[in-house]
């Protein structure tokens, strides 16, 4: 397992060096100044691999950027509408210049115009720290009485709906607001600057587009751009939806196994795989991350592990952001596993044996709650949870425990 990190550019107020005193191995980026749809260039990749080389007394940093997070895939792509076929050129450009430049893995997500989503990007935990918060409740109160969707009342359940009315009529005009700007905080590029009337105009593009249709145009970009990826070496990894069920009443395709199953299956190549994340899957009951991670086996390049609590029982519900072997998921059951596949592959002679994995995700802790970082990804947080994976790792691969073959 190869113990990577999450680097947001030379934006990011954790630095390079602090991922080298967190025991880093290789950098995960992209270029997010770069617009979704345009190519990345050479010379743009080039500039980034440098950043990420360097600690800021100048002296070498021996990382490299490693895996990308991610290349987008622009919403014409998945409406195939408009520049869509540019847009594939594009993509299929920037891939040939990330594998030039020594990249071999991408992660891309198919989710339409929300990426994740949350209610509360700092909320209290017991102890003083804060993690992100999904509220099933203020979703629908944002959903039905802010944005006003039509007929979004129908989308939850009667309990919940009539619960978020009466939240609602308590709000004040501040409370309004920082519920609508968590929700879109999410929404791709968007953090500050997007508005209700464009979260609106971006759903009427995707009225009555079905689940199935999207999953179709899912595959006819994984059938363009997966042959090339096979063909020059490189591992296309696609991140599940977050939170794995429908919202605003769009189509959501990689919920759940049975979704990874289908598109696998549809575009058969070793270079079409998963980014499992154990965080994103885990919201949902329904979804058995060490399971999946056994049977999806072959086909995953990229992990995230982090953990949810899931605060009630349906498909569609709450959740908080737990500490990393906390939560719903059995962190140990889930690297077992990834070690399990990491032998198989070995025993294979496959060269990518290692799987990258970022622990994805922390809640904020002590120096985190002034430093302020983007939202799930303080210091300190994620380096307490990659020590607590790097413990299990370390511990389930040691021959005292009779596990190595
Ligand atoms: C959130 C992330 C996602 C992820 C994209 C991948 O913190 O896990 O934004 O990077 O969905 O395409």
């Amino acid at each position: 397992m190869r113990q990577t990190w999450r680097w947001f550019g030379p934006k990011d107020l954790v630095s390079i060096d602090d991922m080298m005193q967190a025991g880093v191995e290789g950098v995960v980026s992209a270029l997010h100044h770069i617009p979704t749809g345009a190519v990345w260039t050479a010379e743009e990749i080039a500039r980034r691999q440098a950043l990420v080389g360097v600690m800021k007394d100048g002296s070498p940093s021996g990382l490299k950027w490693e895996v990308v997070e991610s290349l987008p895939v622009s919403e014409d792509i998945k409406k195939q509408k408009g520049d869509w076929r540019d847009h594939i050129a594009a993509w299929k450009t920037s891939m040939r210049a990330l594998r030039a430049a020594g990249i071999e893995v991408i992660c891309y997500n198919f989710m339409p115009v929300l990426d994740w989503t949350r209610t509360d990007l700092a909320w209290r935990l017991p102890n003083g720290a804060t993690c992100m918060r999904f509220d099933l409740t203020d979703f629908a109160a944002f959903d039905i009485h802010i944005l006003a969707r039509p007929g979004a009342a129908g989308d939850f359940p009667e309990s919940v709906a009539d619960e978020a009315g009466r939240r609602f009529a308590a709000m004040t005009d501040a409370d309004k607001a920082a519920l609508a700007k968590n929700v879109v905080f999410g929404l791709p590029g968007a953090a500050e600057s997007f508005s209700l009337d464009d979260v609106r105009s971006h759903l009427a593009e995707y009225d009555r587009l079905s689940p199935e249709t999207l999953r179709g145009h899912m595959i006819d970009f994984l059938s363009e751009v997966a042959p090339l990826a096979q063909e020059l070496g490189v591992r296309l990894c696609c991140h599940p939806d977050d939170p794995p069920f429908t919202l605003l009443g769009l189509p959501r395709v990689m919920s759940t196994e049975a979704d990874y199953r289908a598109v696998l299956d549809a575009v058969d190549l070793p270079a079409n795989g998963v980014t499992l994340c154990a965080g994103s899957l885990g919201a949902r009951p329904d979804n058995d991350l060490p399971g999946m991670m056994a049977r999806l086996a072959d086909r995953v390049h990229f992990l995230h592990l982090r953990n949810v609590t899931r605060e009630s029982e349906g498909i569609m519900g709450s959740f908080h952001e737990a500490e990393h072997l906390g939560g719903g998921t059995d962190m140990v059951a889930l690297i077992a596993a990834v070690l399990r596949e990491e032998r198989r592959r070995r025993a294979e002679g496959r060269a990518d044996h290692q799987i990258p994995f970022r622990p994805d995700h922390g809640q904020d802790i002590l120096d985190d709650l002034n430093r302020k970082a983007q939202p799930g990804y303080p210091s300190i947080g994620r380096l307490k949870g990659l020590a607590e994976l790097r413990g299990i790792m370390t511990a389930l691969d040691h021959p005292v425990e009779g596990l190595r073959a």
